[in-house]
């Protein structure tokens, strides 16, 4: 199992080699049946851009990535490499690795027991979800520049609201597609369960995107989402952050109240107006909301 090394504060003193030949057979296997499976539940709901970074990178069913090899086709896309880390680590080796274009990747994978969930990112989620949209130029540099506003946010008491941005986009971020809306959120992509719920079952709101909309809505890590966000772009989510003073920025932030999830309000783009019944099986109460 991974270990949050969430004292460590450098770069150096978090990244761990990968030890890619110490992987078992197993291991490898059950990389196998999470890629297969998940696959057939993204088929028509994920974004093309996702599937072409997996086709890029040489990312499939055989076994575990190998991430020298991968990187060799990862650097020449987009100048972005996958290090490896035990677990989470703090936000400021985190952020300063996303600023210069690093993305840390667990190396445990999860047990056949852990199949649909498992708290801490594993080497699946992080690779399978978060990598192969890193090879797309847009995405790659909104990824740059979260990192670069991240820094900001530590310095700025702007976490919370960085965690809400990268919850309802990196982690759970929809586009909008001529064919239909898509999935691009690595936390969708990664899950069996929500990769069907997200688009294919009619619960959750969908919303137009709104930087101040998301920065101020609240989210349960332990459930699937009441409302995901909605762009049209990717090149949408650099062109936010770009410049964006983040002081004066969290310091607006801050002063406003949390918005639920659950909540559409009037100023909000009702792409689709959930029905909410899966909400109604699984009630949540306040205090969870981050
Ligand atoms: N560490 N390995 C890892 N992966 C993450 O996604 C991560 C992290 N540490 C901090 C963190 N995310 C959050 O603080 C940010 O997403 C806000
Ligand atoms: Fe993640």
């Amino acid at each position: 199992m991974g270990h949050a090394v969430l004292s460590a504060q450098t770069i150096e003193q978090c990244i761990i080699p990968q030890h890619w030949e110490r992987y078992s057979q197993e291991d490898h296997e059950i990389w196998s049946t999470l890629f297969q499976r998940q696959l057939s539940a993204l088929k028509g709901y994920v974004a093309q851009e996702y599937l072409d970074g997996l086709a890029t990178l040489g990312i499939d069913e055989k076994g575990i990535p190998n991430f020298e090899r991968m990187n060799e086709r990862l650097r020449k896309a987009t100048g972005w490499e996958v290090v490896a880390v035990p677990g989470l680590i703090a936000s400021r080796p985190f952020f300063e690795m996303l600023a210069s274009r690093r993305f840390p990747a667990g190396t445990f994978i999860r047990s056949r027991a852990q199949l649909d969930y498992l708290e801490e990112p594993d080497i699946f989620h992080d690779v399978f979800g978060h990598v192969p949209l890193l090879t797309n130029p847009a995405y790659a540099d909104y990824m740059n520049e979260y990192g670069r506003l991240g820094l900001e946010a530590i310095d700025n008491k702007g976490v919370k609201f960085l965690a809400r941005l990268n919850w309802y986009t990196i982690e759970f971020g929809l586009i909008r597609k001529p064919e239909g809306i898509r999935i691009y959120g690595a936390g969708i992509v990664s899950s069996f369960g929500e990769a069907k719920y997200a688009v294919g079952d009619p619960s959750a709101h969908h919303l137009g995107f709104d930087f101040e909309r998301v920065m101020r809505t609240g989210y349960y890590i332990d459930d699937f989402q009441a409302t995901y966000f909605v762009i049209d772009r990717f090149e949408q989510l650099f062109d936010l952050l770009k410049g964006v003073d983040g002081p004066a920025l969290f310091g607006t932030l801050r002063e406003k109240s949390t918005l639920s999830p659950f909540e559409i309000l009037p100023q909000d783009e009702v792409l689709r107006q959930g029905s909410a019944e899966y909400w109604r099986e699984f009630p949540k109460t306040k205090e969870k909301l981050k």
